[in-house]
């Protein structure tokens, strides 16, 4: 809430923390309790909580605060972790004290002392129980009997920047970076606070701030040419509980260094590697690590050295070893010049391939992040195999919150429903209940890391995300890291409250238009889960061949008589047998392959029944015509919040949700175009393809 050009009402710049558009219901006692702020303790975190508390309240009950130790008798809301404050101490007995992890916190009312307490065991967890505070104050719940014990089930809560530091944003659709401009670091630190603020209001601990496609000048950043610069930005962080990673190019050592080889096991190397560490750590002592992408997408790794990856992330995690600092290693390795020709080769093996077999021999500090789908990012793909399937590994989720495949912010697309199937759904590693949320947070193999990561969606842009819609996808990846139980419709709830206020039917369709919107991108697009069907390069926009005859491994094989990819064990690329058990049978036959992953699994004739009951043919067409037609009923839907929320707003969304309606029509001529000239066979609905 500090850069005041930015935070005009209306522009969608203090999204969710924009406190003080709901009046709660509040009592003449609540009031006077929200008066006063107890606390006795001082450092810089606790501070952030204490001044996030005092706005926030301030804002929503205009009035002054008075902030000061506790007096007995004064109403008040008191902070403070276990065993500095007394009155923390006396509200909070030993067993709701022992509830509480490191990060987590107890919130409760005890009229006797007309006092609302939030304990915690450290300091961040005094920050995260104000926020929540926040949250039920500004969405009117009673505080009358509140008694809230949280911990976040995900130890990494993680934001990967896609940031390059000429100020471009690899896939951002919401303007520049805010972290970087012309090869500098930016001096507009007002801003990366507020961002700091937005996150840790989620709860997400960890940001990446840098592509992890490092080029020259970003190799840098780990050098005193940038270093003072980065420890600004991590200075502010720190005060959100949020610690900063750098993505590092693996052939710093030959390219910025001066050595002549980057080979891993090279003694030379690994000195080098040790000692830019320590450089780092002497100016930024709770540095979370390093961030790697190697040997993908043309970007340098241990195989030019005839090392794999253990090899490789081994000797970063043993140069960061001493200072507590991890390696994140990405598992998006694949061969990104493959031959259109050869249908034996299939990129969606790829990650298990490369990785599965180095199970047990990654050091203790180092996590495997593994993006949700064996490909990339699609609106529809299975699971990947390999989470979960390296039981001596640690690993974490990467899940992609810019919407690249998913109608870049120009369409509307919640994604919370989508990665909560992919959080639930059951991987039989272990047997039943071997849930990938239960790999994700380490309980299932008892890791010593584990967590969630995701490119972050935000830019420049006066609403951070472009779309002002797409500020949910960045509030619920923050809110399923912390507890993946949540439900979609809770999340975004929550987020609609915050955002646009209580009235009733505002919250009822803005949450049917999210919690639909999954589905209506879904079915105006890539048809049952073959994915792709973009433009090169950008992604945007249908293009059914735009990669069928490309190097890149993302091909439907359409033709006049099927479509499909055969990854099953007994005829196509066995892909398939990746998966354990009931998986591997399900995904293997025909007939048990469920309709919207049956072309990412099997080539099937235009003519295959689903279990819908439809042809597959007819089945694209009967979405793709529904699909824009429910995207433009979205417009009309939209249209009736003009006089419930803010005017600008309303037209943010409005332009956008016109825009998304005539790109569907698009895409529906196109896909169905495409599909009857290849197929011959026509509409039933005797509708209009060209
Ligand atoms: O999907 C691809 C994107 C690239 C991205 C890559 C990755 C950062 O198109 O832009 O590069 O994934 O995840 O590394």
């Amino acid at each position: 809430m500090n850069n005041s050009i930015l935070s005009q009402p209306g522009n969608g710049y203090q999204a969710w923390l924009k406190y003080g558009q709901v009046s709660p219901e509040i009592s003449d006692d609540q009031s006077t309790l929200f008066s006063n702020i107890a606390v006795s303790e001082q450092n810089d975190i606790i501070q952030t909580a204490v001044t996030e508390l005092t706005q926030g309240i301030e804002d929503i009950l205009g009035k002054k605060i008075v902030i000061s130790e506790y007096k007995e008798g004064v109403p008040c809301i008191a902070l403070g972790t276990f065993g500095r404050s007394p009155i923390i101490d006396e509200i909070f007995h030993s067993e709701a004290r022992s509830a509480v992890g490191a990060e987590g916190y107890v919130i409760k009312m005890d009229s006797s002392k007309s006092c609302l307490a939030i304990g915690a065991t450290s300091s961040i967890g005094i920050l995260y129980g104000v926020f929540h505070l926040l949250r039920l104050i500004s969405t009117g719940c009673n505080m009358d009997s509140i008694d809230i014990v949280e911990n976040p089930v995900n130890q990494l809560r993680m934001i990967n920047q896609w940031d390059n530091i000429d100020g471009s944003v690899e896939r951002g659709y919401a303007g520049k970076s805010i972290f970087f401009s012309d090869n500098r670091i930016t001096e507009d630190l007002d801003r990366i606070r507020d961002y700091a603020r937005l996150l840790a209001s989620t709860g997400i601990n960890a940001i990446s701030i840098n592509n992890v496609n490092v080029h020259k000048v970003e190799s840098l950043l780990i050098t005193p040419t940038y270093l003072p610069e980065v420890t600004k930005l991590a200075s502010i962080f720190r005060l959100y509980g949020i610690k900063l990673f750098l993505s590092v190019n693996f052939a710093s050592p030959l390219e910025i260094g001066g050595l002549t080889t980057a080979d891993p096991l090279d003694p030379g190397v690994r000195e080098w590697w040790r000692v830019k560490s320590a450089e780092v750590y002497a100016e930024i002592p709770d540095f979370g690590g390093f961030l790697v992408k190697a040997d993908s997408e043309n970007r340098p790794g241990p195989f030019t050295y005839g090392r794999d990856h253990a090899d490789g992330s081994n000797m970063l995690a043993e140069a960061l070893k001493p200072f507590g600092g991890i390696v994140i290693w990405r598992c998006f390795v694949y061969n990104c010049k493959q031959d259109w020709r050869d249908r034996t080769m299939d990129r969606a093996r790829a990650a298990y391939d490369h990785f599965e077999p180095l199970d047990g021999r990654f050091m203790d500090n180092v996590i495997l992040q593994v993006k949700n789908g064996p490909i990339d990012f699609q609106v529809r793909e299975p699971v990947s195999p390999l989470l979960g399937a390296m039981e001596n590994t640690n690993q974490m989720i990467e899940f992609q919150i810019t919407q690249e495949y998913t109608g870049q912010q120009r369409h509307v697309c919640y994604l919370v429903p989508q990665w909560k199937e992919v959080l639930n759904f059951e991987t039989y590693i272990k047997g039943e209940g071997s849930s990938v949320k239960r790999i994700v947070d380490g309980s299932l193999h008892g890791n010593q890391y584990s967590g969630f990561a995701a490119v972050s969606n935000i830019g420049d842009d006066a609403n951070w995300t472009g779309h002002l819609l797409a500020q949910v996808n960045f509030y619920g990846y923050g809110r399923l890291a912390w507890n993946p139980e949540l439900s979609s419709d809770e999340i975004a709830e929550e987020w609609i409250r915050l955002t646009f206020g209580g009235n009733e039917q505002l919250v009822q369709t803005i949450r049917t238009i999210l919690m639909d919107s999954w589905g209506i991108y879904e079915s105006y697009t890539a048809p049952l889960g073959v994915g792709f069907m973009v433009n090169p390069d950008h992604h945007y926009g249908p293009n059914v061949e735009g990669y069928e005859y490309s190097m890149w491994g993302t091909y439907h094989f359409a033709d006049s008589q099927g479509i499909g990819v055969d990854r099953t064990k007994a005829t196509g690329t066995g892909y398939a047998a990746q998966y354990i058990g009931a998986n591997f049978d399900m995904y293997e036959s025909l007939d048990s392959c469920p309709d919207e992953l049956l072309l990412f699994f099997h080539h099937v004739p235009y003519t295959h029944k689903l279990h819908s009951g439809q042809t597959v043919i007819q089945h694209i067409y009967n979405t793709h015509f529904e699909g824009a037609e429910r995207a433009a009923q979205l417009v009309d839907a939209w249209e009736h919040l003009a006089d419930s929320m803010d005017k600008q707003l309303h037209k943010q969304v409005a332009v956008r949700l016109e825009e998304q309606a005539e790109h569907a029509k698009e895409w529906r001529d196109r896909i169905n175009t495409y599909f009857f000239r290849k197929s011959g066979i026509a509409d039933q609905g005797g509708r209009t393809i060209y």
